[in-house]
């Protein structure tokens, strides 16, 4: 078998990059370890950025996000229960975030790829990459039918954080950046009207809380907890309590509890890799960088990194320009670290630290209050979550 393009791993930014390639006349495979309704089983990402709900519609797969995504103009801080409203779109010339759930992407995706001829090879076991500097890239697998080998002009790595291309770079070659959380987000989702039209990031003595949603009638929240907490150890009115508290007395008396049908623990990670392109191989999203969700960067991220890339691998073979390839970890990474920056520090800001003592409580408190009173500090803040410029 032969294609232009092998891509590994079919989440948001694998299925992203192959509609794009598709649209743009370039031949794509994408090869993904596990089957359809898994990948799109996982409950992650809510929130997207402009330049997602922008690709979203180039890409003719906007139908249902048009008709069910919630486009917020604002965000919620919240200290102690005192609740600070951020005008986003105010502050940054009318810029907005919608509330979509990547579930919602990964469907929109997957039927568009079916009915488009965008093909995914599921269930491949023992994905292995060969010869990303040499003349002849190809990716091998293996799946229930038999031994299967894919030549191809370049191989992009989209399988997350966990998969197998990063460590295709050589050890000399490939430097990575990290910073792990002492702390890990437990999450629900509940069949609830959500407490709040737009979303409460609330700072709490207690830890953090966050009260997102995925439609009207369904709310997802979170409260941050330390790793070795056990879901088992946080039956459903446990969470309710310690959320309304920390969401304050006058958040928790609209606060509407019920059955949830989801709860999971994630743990919180910054992670770099440099550089993105290796040879014939390129990285995107997961794969090549995490943040902690507090920003919710990780799946725009993505989505930033294949617009990019896919830009790149056009030029190379219509105008056969090498710039667009040859420039992209540069690009890429340089996007990367300002949302890196921000996720850190927007962690930081609303978190409780172990190691936390009252001085750093109070700097914490002080800044809050600051952005509370300045325009400016709002702005800023602002203009990074609804997303910076490509
Ligand atoms: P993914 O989604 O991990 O997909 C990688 C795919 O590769 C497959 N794979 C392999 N395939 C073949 N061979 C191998 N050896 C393979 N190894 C792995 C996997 O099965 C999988 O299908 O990476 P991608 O595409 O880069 O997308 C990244 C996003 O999924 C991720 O950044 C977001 O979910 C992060 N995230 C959020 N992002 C946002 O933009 N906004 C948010 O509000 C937001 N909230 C969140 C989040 C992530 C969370 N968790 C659970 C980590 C909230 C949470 C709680
Ligand atoms: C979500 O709704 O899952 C969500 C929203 C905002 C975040 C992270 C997750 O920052």
């Amino acid at each position: 078998m032969r294609t232009q393009i092998a891509i590994i791993g079919a989440g948001p930014a694998g299925m992203f990059l192959a509609h794009l390639l598709h649209a743009a006349g370039i031949d794509a495979r994408v090869i993904e370890r596990r089957d359809r309704s898994y990948v799109e089983g996982r409950v992650r990402a809510g929130v997207l950025e402009q330049v997602t709900v922008d690709l979203m519609r180039r890409l003719g797969l906007a139908d249902r996000l048009n008709a069910c995504g919630l486009v917020h103009g604002g965000t919620n801080l919240s200290i102690d229960g005192r609740i600070i409203h951020i005008d986003m779109a105010g502050l940054t010339g009318g810029r907005t975030v919608t509330v979509y759930g990547q579930q919602e992407v990964m469907r929109d995706l997957f039927d568009a790829a079916e009915t488009r001829g965008v093909t995914v090879a599921w269930n491949a076991a023992d994905v292995a990459l060969h010869d990303l500097n040499g003349v002849h890239p190809h990716v091998t697998w293996r799946d229930a039918s038999g031994e299967h080998r894919l030549d191809c002009d370049f191989v992009v790595g989209c399988d997350g954080y966990h998969g197998v291309s990063r460590g295709a770079i050589p050890a000399e070659v490939l430097r990575t950046f990290e910073r792990v959380y002492p702390f890990g987000w437990l999450g629900i989702l509940a069949d609830v009207p959500p407490v709040e039209h737009e979303l409460i990031y609330a700072n709490h003595e207690r830890g953090f809380a966050l009260a997102s949603m995925r439609s009207a009638t369904r709310s997802r929240y979170y409260i941050q907890c330390s790793l070795d907490e056990d879901v088992a150890d946080w039956p459903d009115e446990r969470f309710w309590a310690e959320l309304a508290v920390r969401l304050g007395p006058n958040v928790a008396e609209r606060l509407v509890r019920g059955p949830s049908f989801e709860k999971s623990i994630a743990p919180l990670r910054s992670f770099v890799s440099e550089p993105m392109r290796w040879g014939r191989l390129f990285l995107a999203g997961d794969a090549a960088h995490i943040v902690p969700p507090t920003g919710a960067k990780g799946m725009n991220l993505a989505v930033s990194d294949v617009t990019m890339l896919g830009e790149a691998l056009t030029e190379h073979y219509r105008e056969r320009s090498d710039a667009g390839i040859d420039h992209y970890s540069a690009r890429a990474l340089a996007r990367v670290w300002k949302a890196e920056r921000f996720s850190w520090w927007f962690t930081s800001l609303t978190h409780r630290f172990p190691a936390m003592d009252g001085f750093d409580r109070r700097l914490q408190m002080a800044e809050i209050d600051y952005i509370s009173g300045s325009e400016a500090a709002q702005r800023t803040l602002a203009e990074n979550y609804v997303g910076l410029p490509l």
